[in-house]
């Protein structure tokens, strides 16, 4: 009988979007760079990537987190986020799954913890309640009001700006932010990305297009599709990131106030910034949301089955 692989992981969900953590037997990455070590799980590892995240253990909308010794010793982790087609840099809605898995496997307590990923250093605080902020990279908007001429839909115009990956934010876009929509955003955003790639900006990997809230409170509503098609389920942590980088850039939020995106889904996000460098219009994005642990479970890898390494 073949030997099996066994992976730990714990789900969890952050405003309806899943977060898998792998807690062991997943690639020994040796030590370095966070960025260095995501390079390596990409070259070598993607089997690991799909395995864990892609049908049948998985589905396109889950996104893995695979936790890793720190470089910086004064970090509480160190951790590379992965999706249905590839490694992410940051991952919001991600952060507040691990603090809370973290929390539920015994391993972090309430209070402000340091965390490497592959962008950067960041900070997440796992407040009494169970909430927890991320204190995010830097995030500044490249270029405003770029239009783009998408085949089958004429011009559109969005932000291009980074919250930790790289979004294409539009505004105007005549789509309707409803679930019973997902199938026609999903094919409007599919082509606004490839239009968006092809005409200047290959890094744009997240498209998000915002539209007036529903709940009360709420200062705008989002869909965010995702680089393998998926749409987030969550107002997207680092794609609010980006959002608060263009509402400082436009003098549309001030420093310290709090901005409200909700999801497709109706969860919400609270998002606030401080400058970080106000002449480059770089800000420091603070997020802050819930996360429920789903499951602890053990992912069987058993090399005869023609699916081990999943459905790519
Ligand atoms: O919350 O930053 C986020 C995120 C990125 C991709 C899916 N969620």
């Amino acid at each position: 009988m073949t030997k099996l692989i066994r992976i730990q992981v714990i789900d969890s969900h952050t405003g309806g979007e899943p977060t898998r953590i792998v807690m062991q037997g997943g690639p020994d990455l040796g030590r370095g760079s966070l960025a260095a070590r995501r390079a390596l799980f990409q070259r070598n590892y993607d089997h690991y990537r799909s395995a864990i995240v892609n049908e049948p253990r998985g589905s396109d909308v889950v996104v893995g987190a695979l936790l890793v010794e720190p470089e910086d010793p004064s970090c509480a982790a160190g951790v590379i986020f992965f999706n249905n087609v590839g490694v992410l840099g940051m991952c919001g809605h991600g952060t507040i799954g691990l603090m809370v898995t973290l929390a539920h496997a015994g391993r972090l307590a309430p209070g402000t913890h340091k965390i490497e990923t592959p962008v950067g250093i960041i900070t997440a605080t796992l407040h009494p309640n169970g909430e927890v902020s991320v204190t995010n990279v830097p995030a500044w908007r490249a270029h405003q009001a770029v239009t783009v001429q998408v085949p089958g839909l004429g011009p559109v115009t969005g932000d291009v700006a980074w919250g930790g990956n790289w979004f294409f934010l539009v505004e105007q876009h005549g789509q309707n932010l409803t679930l019973a929509n997902v199938e026609a955003l999903t094919e409007y955003c599919w082509r606004v990305r490839q239009a968006v790639n092809a005409q200047g900006f290959p890094e744009v990997d997240h498209v998000e297009l915002f539209g007036p809230p529903v709940s009360a409170g709420a200062h705008s509503s989002n869909f965010v599709q995702c680089p393998g098609k998926a749409y987030d389920r969550s107002p997207c942590g680092t794609g609010t990131s980006a959002k608060l980088a263009c509402l400082a850039a436009d003098g549309k939020l001030a420093a310290g106030a709090t901005w409200i995106q909700e999801s497709i889904l109706g969860s919400t996000f609270a998002g606030t910034y401080q400058w970080h460098d106000r002449t480059s219009g770089q800000i420091i994005p603070v997020i802050t949301g819930s996360a429920f642990v789903n499951s602890e479970s053990t992912l069987l890898l058993d090399e005869s089955d023609p699916f081990c390494w999943g459905i790519r």
